[in-house]
């Protein structure tokens, strides 16, 4: 099927229809983060803040979700707010989409079925807090998100602020490599840890504004590399959260999770809601603040990519 036809499947909200139609560069967000990975009402209040942030940079904001089985891009503030609410809310990664479709259900998209839905509304950027990778263990469990293959394939750039050390970073980043996707420190030589700046790895790839984050992505497209790309910020100082302590968090949030049985796509929201009842809301506020800030930079570096020319 052509991506034609399949914008008459995927909905796209009239403001980024328009905006794309104007070439006004278009921001996509994800809404598992929202739906799963945020307690409400801090969840909702960081969609806004994100969404807000694109539009103070020039840019248009599209959230990316599923409601009664429609893929949407650009959720209304209504459909956020369903989603937000959670109740009866899939999480869908993209081997899910189909599923939700069929079944008329509520989903909220995660990294990979984000940037898939994006990649089909002709949107290049997005902007979440962390994505999926190896999770610490997976020589036995096998548990390796499908973030990682869709951004092995799909071209569309992800600001991120790296990944939760709730997984296995340096396996991560060589999973990332053998796919061949290329990951830009901005303003730093080192892997971002999520809420801490650092993990403490080497990255080969470093920038420092957004003009020359987008030129690098622009050449990576330009030669024909038709993958994802990675641009890695640190969490803002002030709201940086010491890596010691939370790791030590964390290694018990993980051994929790075992202990549960919890498996699957359960473990990321479960290792999530306790890290935020453990810090008493202090991962909750590193969290907005990373997503806010990745989501402004996201903009600003879509803008630089649309003025290249
Ligand atoms: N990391 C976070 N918060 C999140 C997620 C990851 O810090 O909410 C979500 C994203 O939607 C990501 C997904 O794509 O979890 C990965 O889930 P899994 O590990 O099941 O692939
Ligand atoms: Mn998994």
């Amino acid at each position: 099927m052509g991506t034609q036809s399949l914008r008459a499947i995927v909905e796209v909200s009239k403001r980024v229809q328009t905006a794309l139609a104007a070439r006004t560069p278009v921001i996509a967000l994800e809404s598992t983060i929202i739906a799963h990975g945020l307690p409400w009402p801090d969840n909702i209040e960081t969609a806004r803040e994100m969404e807000a942030a694109i539009r103070a940079e020039g840019a248009e904001p599209a959230t990316i979700g599923v409601v009664a089985g429609q893929p949407i891009v650009g959720l209304s503030p209504k459909e956020l707010e369903h989603l937000a609410k959670g109740g009866e809310v899939l999480k869908i990664s993209r081997r899910d989409l189909g599923f939700a479709i069929a079944n008329a259900a509520d989903g909220a998209t995660t990294v990979s079925s984000t940037m898939y839905l994006a990649h089909v509304a002709g949107i290049r950027f997005f902007a979440t807090g962390g994505i999926g990778g190896v999770h610490r263990g997976a020589m036995e469990s096998f548990d390796i998100s499908a973030d990682l293959g869709e951004l092995a394939r799909t071209p569309v750039a992800v600001v991120c602020s790296g990944a939760k050390n709730i997984l296995d970073l340096p396996a991560t980043l060589e999973c990332l490599e053998t796919l061949g996707v290329p990951v830009i420190g901005h303003g730093t030589n080192d892997f971002p840890a999520f809420y801490a700046q650092t993990s403490g790895l080497h990255l080969d790839q470093r920038a420092d504004t957004p003009e020359q984050v987008a030129r690098i992505v622009a050449a990576h497209w330009g030669i024909g590399l038709n993958g994802g790309v990675v641009i890695a910020n640190p969490v803002p100082p002030e709201a940086a959260l010491e890596a010691d302590r939370m790791d030590a968090l964390i290694t018990d949030a993980i051994t929790e999770a075992g202990k549960k049985g919890i498996a699957g796509k359960a473990v990321t929201p479960f290792l999530l809601r306790r890290l935020a009842k453990e810090t008493g809301g202090e991962s909750l506020k590193a969290n907005k603040a990373l997503a806010v800030a990745n989501a402004r930079l996201a903009a600003r570096i879509a803008v630089a990519f649309s003025r290249l020319g």
